[in-house]
């Protein structure tokens, strides 16, 4: 029975038998993201230093030259993974093709292929804003000790077998789903453990946030400008409240909490979206449904989108579950 100040360590081990095909690869492979998200963390948390240590002349202990953030946990994420022969396929938003491990291995049993977006919203970090990490986890398709294929990649988010994000926040938080609720684990910096601190996660059925980037309101479909005054009308609980970090871990999460919709629509702009679908909008998919919220690009569900490139751009609503079937409602009433 998971308890409130379990280390993440403990629990992983506690809820291995509920996967699907346990073996311990799947918890191996949590664990790795966990080991990563850590040292991320690190790096992270010393942003704003980085010019101050670079101007002392300072290098880090591999003597490797300051890099960009995003690459740098890129970097992290990817060689964690790749090291511990954990997985036998990687695909990041930092790199413009997926990364077959170990393909000429025989040996090579790994059956999990996992998508990355290493740090999501890292333009925030310049001004000392949360950023985040999402990951997605699905079973390869085509057969083990083989080269990984596009084809294994281009699965629909229903087909995922695990998800989640690290938020670098006011404090450090890894939250996931393997498919049986959402689990969030708060670390402690002093000694570099995650506890869990919110079991059993919920977004409430609804709620009074609304978060879009409203500079694009004269760009948003007919639908979603619809909605957005209705949030802004008086009525019941409404005026809603708007909340925009530019950030989707941050603000996704906020909303989980709290109550709430993110709204990423298509727009002159970003014709598709702008947020793509295997690592961004997937995982938090995942997540939401499993905490009783909803994703949708507007018209269904996101999960249920066959995917058809490594890059895909859709649009994303996401949340309360209520708030998510009344933007699909203004969004079909008006085409
Ligand atoms: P990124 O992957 O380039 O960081 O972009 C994704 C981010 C999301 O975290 C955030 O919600 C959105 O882009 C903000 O976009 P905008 O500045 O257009 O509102
Ligand atoms: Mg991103």
């Amino acid at each position: 029975m998971s308890q409130k100040n379990q280390t993440l360590g403990e629990f992983i081990i506690e809820n291995q038998a509920e996967f699907k095909y346990s073996s311990g690869e799947l918890s191996r492979l949590i664990n790795s993201i966990r080991l990563a998200a850590k040292v991320v963390n690190h790096e992270v948390n010393k942003a704003g230093l980085v010019d101050i240590i670079g101007a002392a002349g300072d290098v880090n202990a591999q003597g490797e030259d300051q890099q960009k953030l995003d690459v740098y946990a890129n970097n992290k994420f990817i060689q964690t993974m790749t090291k511990r022969n954990i997985v036998c396929g990687i695909a990041s938003e930092e790199e413009d093709d997926f990364i077959s491990i170990n393909s000429q291995d025989e040996q090579n049993q790994n059956k999990y292929v996992v998508l990355i977006d290493p740090l999501d919203g890292s333009s925030n970090i310049d001004v000392n804003v949360s950023v985040g990490t999402i990951f997605s986890i699905y079973r390869r398709i085509t057969p083990v000790g083989t080269p990984v294929t596009i084809e294994d990649f281009l699965q629909k988010g229903d087909e995922q077998v695990g998800a989640g994000y690290i938020i670098y926040g006011t404090s450090t938080m890894l939250v996931y789903t393997t498919g049986h609720g959402v689990n969030g684990f708060t670390l402690n910096p002093a000694i570099g453990t995650f506890y869990l601190s919110h079991p059993e996660m919920h977004f409430p059925e609804t709620g009074t946030i609304y978060s879009v980037n409203e500079g694009n309101y004269i760009h948003f479909p007919q639908g979603v400008k619809d909605y957005i005054k209705y949030c802004q009308q008086e009525e019941g609980d409404r005026p809603y409240t708007s909340r925009y970090i530019g950030s989707l871990v941050s603000d996704f999460h906020r909303n989980m909490i709290k109550g709430g919709i993110y709204m990423y629509p298509q727009s002159s702009k970003y014709p598709q979206g702008k947020l793509r679908l295997l690592y961004e909008c997937n995982p938090m998919a995942f997540l939401a449904e499993q905490a009783n919220g909803a994703a949708s690009d507007g018209f269904g569900r996101v999960m249920e989108i066959e995917p058809k490139e490594l890059h895909q751009r859709v649009p994303l609503f996401c949340g309360s579950s209520k708030m998510v079937q009344m933007v699909e409602n203004f969004m079909s009433s008006s085409v």
